[in-house]
């Protein structure tokens, strides 16, 4: 178990022992030590092995013993038994986001709520709402967590649908009746989160790689089974849409899959203006008598589709109806960024705030990706929960990262920077004097998300107007499938970034891809640039970028709209230019 499932174990366990009603100072022992964990610098095991856990302040004998166990076995015996201790729908209904121990025991023992479906009708009926230390608000929120609970639970981010997509292309690679391999769908268009994978294979024996495909080992359940078309459901808990096509149709298979449902309206509704019927099969003339525009000994590709309907190529990040058909219609489709023109990236954390790595590890491993460049910025002191740093571990860290390139031990230059928090009221973390010694100043909000819209716009645009910000980190600090984006307006924010030459920062976390492609395409016609960054806490969350650079695709970029595509020297010249 690593640090991330002890600290998870031991919060779980305060919770339910508020469940039960324990001792208060008990309970909050085990958040307690939770938070205390996740926040480790240390090595947990070797913490173990020498026998002094207990010496970490919030870690008491007790404590330090269950964790032993813990890191040693894997298991919890206690932790196992406290859970079968507790009647299974209290934890069903602690699972709901936004629901703590103390509400979900009233809802148990007052109103006898036994399921999520006991809940929702109690909420619908109002009788939570009239239940003391509920009311309307607070009803109205248990809704909306439901709701968010059973709609985020049916996706998957982007970047893990992607890796299983990945081993399954593989797996196909060794059937041998199978000749090509895609996998099409919103995978392939590059959408946040993903709600089921569209695979094709190319095969002139669909009943053999029928046969082989539902046996693989990965598979959980067949949920339907045809002799070309399969849907099943994996280990993984995603759902598969098989698709086994000739040669011949596999173009207007993968067309067709790929989608977005609107833009292959669009394209039908254009082949028919054409005298065509565009199908998931072929493409033929409305009038039998008519010549078709491929023989049936033809495999045209997607690019052969479009060019018959009087179109350029469209990539398929760009298909989802949002102007790309016209664009395409006066062979506009811009040239968009691609993984190599990448020069380096800014947003990496290192150990010394909520990072695994320490800051040579991260500035090997950007070397050994090819990086002119990295800027490193952890957090600051109100991001305490991140173990942000203090006005003297910054300037600290700054004289090691100016001795390490003068050192010249790294090809890769270092940038030193912070990822400054943006107080309540839009004042930054730190003072101007220390900002203005950084080469990049990355603004951040990891706190009080509740602001109302205008509180929330002001308190961004001011943090834009100071003088020393360079850099807007995930602006609407959405967490996908877990936290919806703060409220603001986007307009008014984007426009105060661009009178004041700031960057928003395309941020690639799998989880974060924030900001949203939807408001990309607008926004860099007005002018905005961006930087694709990783917000990196290990060696490995480098890669990243590569999340950023499909959703930059997605939101039109182009390669001249991503400052991260600078060399090292023009980077260089626009940071200095920048901070006058
Ligand atoms: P997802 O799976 O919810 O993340 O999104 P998609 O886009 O992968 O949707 P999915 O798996 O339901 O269907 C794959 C593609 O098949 C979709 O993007 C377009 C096409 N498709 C599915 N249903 C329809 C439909 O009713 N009409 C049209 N024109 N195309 C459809
Ligand atoms: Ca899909
Ligand atoms: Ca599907
Ligand atoms: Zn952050």
């Amino acid at each position: 178990m690593n640090k991330h499932e002890i600290a998870e174990v031991l919060d779980t366990m305060g919770t339910l022992l508020a469940l039960k009603g324990d001792n208060p100072f008990e309970i909050r022992a085990y958040h307690n030590a939770a938070r205390v964990i996740e926040n480790l610098d240390e090595n947990l095991e070797k913490l173990v092995l020498d026998n002094s856990l207990e010496k970490i302040p919030g870690i008491g004998q007790r404590l330090a013993k269950k964790i032993t166990i813990l890191i040693t076995t894997g298991r919890l015996p206690a932790f196992e038994k406290l859970k079968k201790s507790i009647p299974a729908p209290l934890l069903q209904l602690l699972k709901i986001p936004g629901l703590g121990s103390k509400k979900v025991k009233a809802l148990y023992e007052k109103l006898h709520i036994r399921s999520i479906e006991d809940l929702l009708r109690a909420c619908k009926g109002g009788k939570v709402a009239r239940l003391a230390g509920f009311g309307e608000k607070s009803q109205a929120n248990i809704m909306n967590g439901i709701a968010k609970m059973e709609s985020y639970g049916k996706r998957m981010l982007w970047w893990d649908a992607k890796h299983i997509a990945d081993s399954l292309t593989e797996a196909f690679s060794t059937c041998k009746q199978v000749k090509k391999v895609e996998v099409a769908g919103s995978l392939r268009r590059g959408l946040e989160t993903v709600g089921d994978l569209d695979i094709l294979a190319i095969s002139t024996k669909p009943l053999q790689v029928m046969e082989w495909f539902i046996k693989q080992p990965f598979i959980k359940k067949v949920l339907a089974r045809g002799p070309t078309k399969a849907s099943v459901r994996l280990k993984d808990e995603i759902q598969v849409d098989l698709r086994i096509l000739p040669e011949n149709e596999f173009g207007f298979g993968l067309l067709y899959f790929t989608g977005s449902k609107e833009h292959n309206i669009r394209l039908r509704i254009r082949a028919r203006e054409r005298g065509y019927m565009l199908s998931e099969y072929r493409l033929d003339p409305i009038q039998k008598k008519e010549r078709p525009l491929f023989s049936k000994k033809e495999a045209p590709s997607e690019k052969e589709i479009y060019r018959a309907l009087g179109l350029c190529y469209i990539p398929p990040e760009l298909r989802e109806d949002m102007g790309e058909i016209e664009a395409a219609e006066k062979g506009k489709i811009p040239r968009l960024i691609e993984e190599k023109d990448l020069m380096g990236a800014f947003h990496c954390h290192t150990a010394e705030s909520d990072g695994h790595n320490r800051l040579e590890e991260m500035v090997s491993s950007a070397e050994n990706l090819g990086w002119k460049y990295i800027g490193i910025s952890d957090h600051s002191k109100s991001s305490f929960q991140a173990n942000g740093l203090a006005p003297d571990a910054l300037i600290a860290q700054m004289q090691r990262i100016a001795r390490l390139n003068r050192s010249k031990k790294f090809s890769t230059y270092i940038f030193s920077g912070t990822e400054c928090d943006i107080l309540k009221d839009g004042r930054l973390d730190f003072p101007n004097e220390i900002l203005k010694k950084l080469d990049f100043v990355i603004i951040s909000i990891h706190s009080s998300f509740q602001l109302d819209e205008a509180a929330m716009t002001k308190r961004l645009i001011k943090a834009i107007e100071n003088p020393y910000s360079t850099i807007v980190g995930h602006l609407t600090a959405r967490l996908l499938l877990e936290r919806d984006p703060i409220a603001m307006n986007h307009e008014k924010v984007i426009d105060a970034c661009i009178a004041n030459g700031k960057i928003i920062e395309l941020n690639g976390h799998p989880m974060r891809l924030d900001m949203d492609w939807r408001l990309w395409h607008k926004a860099r016609d007005k002018g905005l640039k961006t930087l694709i960054d990783p917000d990196a806490h290990s060696v490995k969350d480098l890669e990243f970028v590569r999340s950023g650079v499909k959703v930059a695709r997605k939101g039109w970029l182009r390669k001249q709209d991503v400052l991260n595509t600078l060399s090292l020297k023009a980077m260089k010249a626009f940071l200095e230019k920048q901070k006058k």
